[in-house]
């Protein structure tokens, strides 16, 4: 008897974690603390890659250490969103396609850290033509994902 008990209870143990819902419940307590922090992520982002925008335009001095260091922030953060759309964490903002078609939605954040890790090589030429043409490719990236996974 003891030893079907214990038995039980080595397989009850090893079972828990299959038991836990799909959730990023090992980095999020609750699923508003994936949404917050995804939210705060793309803020972030979208802050410092706008700051880049009346350079590209010419409306502002190419300072080349100062989009260096933003694209570094928008690099960093580029990475960061992704894990925080976990099962289980369905918002307002977005799309239930995130989840439905996630294969899809990998591939456009796929898309996105790829154009932005060319960002970062063009802003470490500080050659403004270069940094132009790299930015409007991860502007796109932004776009695309927006238009097929994003709630307005
Ligand atoms: C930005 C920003 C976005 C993208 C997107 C590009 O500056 O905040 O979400 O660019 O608008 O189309």
């Amino acid at each position: 008897m003891e030893r079907v008990l214990r038995a039980l209870a080595v397989a009850c143990v090893a079972a828990a974690p299959m038991l836990l819902p799909a959730t990023a419940a090992a980095q999020f307590d609750k699923p508003e603390d994936a949404v917050k922090y995804r939210q705060s992520v793309l803020t972030v982002m979208s802050n410092h890659f706008g700051r880049i925008a009346p350079v590209v335009r010419g409306q502002q001095p190419y300072d080349a250490a100062q989009v260096r260091a933003d694209v570094a922030i928008v690099s960093m953060m580029s990475k960061l969103p992704w894990s925080a759309f976990a099962p289980g964490t369905e918002s307002k903002g977005a799309r239930p396609a995130v989840w439905s078609d996630n294969a899809k939605f990998k591939q456009a954040s796929e898309r996105l850290e790829g154009d932005v890790a060319k960002l970062v090589a063009a802003a470490e030429t500080g050659d403004l033509a270069q940094v132009r043409a790299a930015y409007g490719a991860v502007g796109a990236s932004c776009k695309a994902c927006h238009d097929n996974f994003r709630n307005r």
